[in-house]
């Protein structure tokens, strides 16, 4: 049986690249982590949650998810290491693959390896140094359990036997992120 509680998402009130907002995420509380929904259901009730956030303020819009492609083209894996057994692609998604030149692959400053959940659900890979606000995954037992809904994908991924954190490649420097100033407000 599942915790009575999985914990829930929440979008963060400001924007960062994709390797920011990993480290805002998992900073933000023991155990948190970018989004990753792994079914159909789950994945509704986090563009459900990105529709209401974007009604009330246009600012968000689209949310990175806890999901690239940065350490091999094409091999869609978690920040957490293990395989994305679930994707929602929009209409021509993914199309931001490391061009392929002369028969070798070359990596362009507009490669898109990392995931953006559009308001209607669809995932998106973007260029991973873009800003956008993001999808946190937070424990049940690092959040208030009284108000919060458990959400769907909780404790439903198994990180694989090799699971290391991973960072994009491109830009990333072991920098401290900015502080945050705002917590991110608990929002299923
Ligand atoms: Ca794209």
């Amino acid at each position: 049986m599942p915790p009575a509680s999985l914990g829930q998402i929440v979008l963060s009130e400001t924007a960062h690249s994709f390797l920011e907002s990993q480290q805002l995420c998992e900073s933000s509380a023991p155990g948190a982590y970018l989004a990753v929904p792994t079914s159909a259901y789950s994945n509704f009730k986090h563009s459900q949650l990105l529709q209401k956030k974007t009604q009330e303020d246009s600012k968000y819009g689209s949310v990175w998810l806890g999901v690239g492609d940065y350490e091999k083209e094409g091999v869609w894996r978690t920040t957490r290491g293990d395989y994305a057994i679930y994707a929602h692609w929009g209409m021509g998604q993914p199309d931001g693959g490391t061009p392929i030149v002369n028969g070798t692959r070359k990596v362009v400053a507009a490669a898109e390896n990392c995931v953006e959940m559009w308001m209607s659900g669809e995932w998106n890979d973007a260029p991973c140094n873009e800003e956008k606000h993001y999808a946190c995954q937070v424990p049940g037992d690092a959040m208030d359990a009284s108000t919060t809904t458990p959400a769907a994908d909780a404790s439903s991924t198994t990180p694989a036997a090799d699971a290391s954190p991973m960072a994009p490649a491109a830009g990333a420097s072991p920098t401290t992120p900015a502080a945050d100033p705002t917590t991110p407000a608990p929002l299923i």
